[in-house]
C-alpha cells in the first residue's frame, strides 16, 4: 500500500555563501514585501534542502509538490531530476533510482522572475516559493500512476442518469493485476461494483441505479470511487476520489441549469492569499475562507487567476458550491511557442487535475487578456486553448473573462461556450446604472450569447466614512450602497448566466497604492485578515441566505455629528426594531435594506440595537458628537486618483501583417474599394457610433461623407484620429478581420 508523509522542515536561502535558514513548509519569501505596497517584491530565483525520511527498498519513491510559484527546478542527492514550469498545479517527480543508502536530500530551486510562464502581469502578487505542501510517497512497484500530468491517475465519468466510467492508469502492470472499483454513497455503502484486468490504461463501466444528485447548495450529495489494485490477493495500491452525478447546461435567456432545474449562479470571486501568510496558507485558512463564503449564501465561486489547491475545490464538492476554474492567461499575451505552449501545459494540468470534482462547471480559459492588444496570434492562442479544454474534458463548457472595454462585436466574444465580462462602472468609471445600458445592449444585440458578469466591485478602507456616498470615495458606505444597486440589477436580468463580486477577500497587490492603502486591493467583501465582515458583505446575506441575521451598519462610522444619523440596517427578517439606548424607538417592515432616518442619539455614548421578527439581534455603539468627524474623509491625494490598474500599460501584442492580405496599415480608400474589406471598415464605423452616439465629434458621420477626407490616410492612422471615440481594441479587432480578406 502506498503511505505518503507531508514534508513541513525545509532549509532555504536566497543566498548560498550566506547560509540556509530553517523554515516551515509551505513557504513564501514575499511573506511581507508582497504585501507592503511599492511594486518592489522580491522575485528570483531561490533555494530550498529538505532532508527525505527513510526509505524502503524494493518500494518505489515519488516527491509530490501541490504547488511552487512559478518555476521549480529538482535535485535529488545531486542528480537533477527536472523542472515543472507553472505556479499552480500539482507535479511528481519519480526519486526511486535517485535514493541512496542513508540520508538523502532534495534540493529545489524555485524562481518567480519575469520568464515566459503565465502570470507576468496582473493586479495580485505573484507570491514566490514552495508555498503548498509537499509530500513524501513510497508505493510498491505496480500502483496507480503518478506521473500523468500531476493527477492520481483516476478519471471519473459520470452521467445523470447514474452510468460511470472510469478510467484507471496503472504503473508496472504486471500479469494477473486486477483493478477493482467500489462506488461508495455517502453513508458508505457500496452501490456499485466493478472490476477488470490491470492494463496501462484500465477502463471500468457500470451504473449506478438511481443516484443521488449532486444539487448545488441545496442537496451537495457526494459519492466515492474506491480504486484498488490487487495481485495475488495482495492489495497494491488504494485511491480514492469523490465525484457526483449531475447535469447542468447555460441557456441565454434562462440563465444556468442545474439538473433540468433553472438554477442563478450568484456567488463571488476568492484569492488565495492571506494577511503576513501570502499564498502559504493551510486547511483551516481554506475551511475558513469556505465558510464565509457560505455565509453569505452564494452558490458559486469564481477561483480567480489560477488554479486553486484541490483541498479547496475538495470542499467546494461538499459545499455544494459551483466553480469556475481558470489558468492565469492573463492581461499581457506574449506571442512566443515557450509561452504558447505554458498556457497549454497549464490547462491540461487544470482539467486533469480537477476533472472528478462534481462542483467543477467551467473552465476559465483566460482573463482580460486582451488589454494589450489584440492579434492573430492571441486569438489563435485561445482557440487552442478552447480546443484542448473541450478534447480533455467534453462534459464541461469553457468561458473567458472580457475586460470591460473590449468591443462586444469582438471575434474573441465567439472563441468559449459562455462569455463573462469584467465591468467596473460605478467605480472606475460611470455610473452603477450603465451596468445596465451595456448588459441589456449586449443581450438586445446578441441574444443567443450566454452572458454573466465575471467581475465587479468597488473598493472600500474601513477609515473611511459618510453620509453621502458616491463613487471613488472609498467609504465603507459607498461600497455596500454600490452592491446593494448591483443586487436590483441582477434580480431585474435573470438571464445572467453568473455574476461573480469582485472579491469576496481584500488581497495583495503590491503595486497599489490608492484610498490611503498600499499594497492591496480592497474590493474585498471581507479584510485581508478575514477579521472584518464589511457592510457589504451583508447586503449578500441579506438578499441570499436565509440563515436569519439583522446587521446594523455603520460600526466604524462612530461619530455621528448633526446630519449624520441616518441607521441602515440588512437583515432577511420582514421587520426590524431599532432600540436606542434601551428604549424601542421604531418598527419597520421592510425588504432586506432597512433605512431609520435620523435618529435622536444623544450626545455621547448610544447604544444601538436591532431587533428583527426572526429573533436575530445586533448591538452597536455609537458616539453622538456636535461636528462631523472630519478624520472619516479620505482626502485624496492629486496623483493618487483612482485609476484603473491597467491604465499605462502598452498594446504589447504585435498586430500581424500577411503579404497579400489587407491590414490597418491600408489606405481607407483601397479597403473601401474591396466590397469584403469595405464591410470592415462599415463595422469600425459602426463601432464608433455606438460607443460615442451619432453627432460625436464628427466621427459618427456616415463613412461615405467622410471618405473624401480619409481616403488617403491609413485605417490605423484614422483609429489614432479616433482616439477615446473608438473602442479599446477596435484596431486591433478591425486588424484580425482584414488579414483574413486576400487582396
Ligand atoms: C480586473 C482584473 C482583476 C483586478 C480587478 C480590479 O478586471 O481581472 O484581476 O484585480 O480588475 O480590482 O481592478
Amino acid at each position: 500500500m502506498r503511505t505518503e508523509i507531508v514534508l513541513q522542515n525545509a532549509y532555504f536561502t536566497k543566498n548560498e555563501e550566506q547560509g540556509w535558514e530553517k523554515v516551515t513548509l509551505p513557504h513564501t519569501w514575499n511573506v511581507l514585501d508582497g504585501q507592503d505596497g511599492g511594486a518592489d517584491y522580491d522575485r528570483g530565483a531561490y533555494r530550498y534542502r529538505i532532508i527525505l525520511p527513510q526509505h524502503t527498498p524494493g518500494k518505489r519513491q515519488y516527491i509530490q509538490f501541490d504547488g511552487a510559484n512559478h518555476i521549480a527546478s529538482v535535485w535529488c542527492s545531486g542528480e537533477y531530476l527536472g523542472k515543472h514550469e507553472g505556479g499552480f498545479s500539482t507535479f511528481r517527480f519519480e526519486l526511486t533510482d535517485t535514493l541512496g543508502d542513508g540520508e538523502n536530500e532534495l534540493l529545489v530551486e524555485v524562481d518567480n522572475r519575469r520568464s515566459h510562464v503565465y502570470p507576468q502581469q496582473a493586479d495580485f502578487t505573484f507570491f514566490g516559493g514552495l508555498y503548498r505542501p509537499v509530500r513524501f510517497l513510497e508505493t510498491e512497484c505496480g500502483h496507480f500512476e503518478l506521473m500523468k500530468d500531476g493527477t492520481d491517475g483516476i478519471f471519473v465519468t459520470s452521467e445523470i442518469d447514474g452510468q460511470v466510467r472510469i478510467d484507471a492508469f496503472v504503473s508496472a502492470v504486471q500479469e494477473g493485476g486486477e483493478v477493482q472499483a467500489s462506488i461508495l454513497d455517502m453513508e458508505n455503502r457500496q452501490v456499485l461494483k466493478l472490476q477488470a484486468p490491470a492494463r496501462e490504461h484500465t477502463a471500468l463501466k457500470g451504473r449506478v441505479p438511481a443516484p443521488h444528485l449532486w444539487n448545488g447548495i441545496c442537496d451537495p450529495y457526494c459519492y466515492t470511487a474506491e480504486l484498488t489494485l490487487i495481485r495475488e490477493g495482495k492489495v497494491l495500491d488504494c485511491v480514492k476520489t469523490r465525484f457526483g452525478f449531475r447535469s447542468f447546461s447555460v441557456n441565454s435567456e434562462k440563465g444556468f441549469m442545474l439538473n433540468g432545474r433553472e438554477y442563478s449562479l450568484r456567488g463571488v470571486s476568492r484569492h488565495q492569499d492571506r494577511e503576513n501568510m501570502g499564498w502559504a496558507i493551510g486547511e483551516k485558512e481554506h475551511r475558513e475562507d469556505l465558510e464565509l463564503i457560505k455565509e453569505i449564501g452564494a452558490n458559486t465561486i469564481r477561483l480567480a487567476h489560477y488554479q486553486h489547491s484541490q483541498y479547496f475545490t475538495g470542499l467546494c464538492d461538499q459545499a455544494g458550491m459551483v466553480l469556475w476554474m481558470e489558468i492565469p492567461f492573463i492581461t499581457i499575451f506574449m506571442n512566443t511557442p515557450e509561452a504558447r505552449e505554458n498556457t497549454l501545459l497549464q490547462m491540461r494540468e487544470l482539467i486533469t487535475q480537477n476533472y472528478n470534482h462534481p462542483s467543477v462547471c467551467f473552465w476559465g480559459i483566460s482573463n482580460e487578456i486582451s488589454i494589450g492588444g489584440i492579434s492573430q496570434a492571441l486569438e489563435e492562442n485561445l482557440r487552442e486553448l478552447n480546443h484542448l479544454a473541450h478534447e480533455l474534458d467534453p462534459g464541461r463548457l469553457t468561458v473567458m473573462a472580457q475586460v470591460s472595454t473590449l468591443d462586444m462585436d469582438s471575434p474573441l466574444n465567439r472563441i468559449t461556450d459562455v462569455l463573462g465580462y469584467n465591468h467596473y462602472f460605478g467605480w472606475y468609471s460611470g455610473k452603477t446604472e450603465d451596468n445596465k445600458k451595456w448588459l441589456d445592449s449586449f443581450h438586445k444585440k446578441y441574444p443567443e450569447r450566454a452572458l454573466g458578469l465575471s467581475e465587479y466591485g468597488a473598493e472600500t478602507v474601513l477609515s473611511w466614512h459618510t453620509e453621502t456616498p458616491k463613487a471613488q470615495d472609498y467609504t465603507e458606505e459607498y461600497q455596500a450602497l454600490y452592491h446593494e444597486d448591483m443586487l436590483k440589477i441582477f434580480a431585474q436580468r435573470p438571464w445572467l448566466w453568473s455574476t461573480y463580486v469582485w472579491n469576496m477577500f481584500d488581497f495583495a497587490a503590491d503595486a497599489r497604492s490608492e484610498g490611503g492603502s498600499s499594497g492591496r486591493n480592497n474590493k474585498g467583501l471581507v479584510t485581508y485578515d478575514r477579521r472584518i465582515k464589511k457592510d457589504a458583505f451583508f447586503v449578500y446575506k441579506a438578499f441570499w441566505s436565509r440563515e436569519p441575521f439583522v446587521h446594523i451598519c455603520g460600526r466604524r462610522f462612530a461619530d455621528r455629528g448633526p446630519g449624520q444619523r441616518d441607521i441602515k440596517i440588512y437583515s432577511n427578517a420582514q421587520s426590524v426594531t431599532l432600540l436606542i439606548n434601551g428604549r424601542e424607538y421604531r418598527t419597520q417592515k421592510g425588504n432586506r435594506i432597512f433605512v431609520f432616518r435620523d435618529v435622536p442619539l444623544e450626545e455621547g455614548d448610544n447604544t444601538l440595537m436591532a431587533k428583527a421578527d426572526n429573533l436575530s439581534e445586533d448591538v452597536i455603539h455609537l458616539n453622538g458628537t456636535q461636528e462631523p468627524n472630519t478624520s472619516y474623509i479620505f482626502s485624496q491625494n492629486e496623483e493618487e486618483g483612482v485609476t484603473n490598474w491597467f491604465e499605462g500599460l502598452e498594446e504589447t501584442a504585435a498586430m500581424e501583417f500577411p503579404e497579400g492580405f489587407f491590414s490597418v496599415r491600408d489606405k481607407v480608400g483601397e479597403v473601401a474599394a474591396n466590397p469584403e474589406a469595405a464591410a470592415v471598415l462599415q463595422f469600425i464605423f459602426d463601432r464608433i457610433n455606438e460607443k460615442e452616439g451619432t453627432e460625436a465629434a464628427g466621427y459618427g458621420a456616415s463613412m461615405d461623407s467622410l471618405m473624401d477626407v480619409l481616403r488617403d490616410v491609413s485605417v490605423e492612422q484614422f483609429l489614432k484620429m479616433a482616439g477615446k471615440h473608438a473602442p479599446a481594441g477596435l484596431t486591433f479587432t478591425a486588424n484580425t478581420m482584414l488579414i483574413k480578406i486576400k487582396k
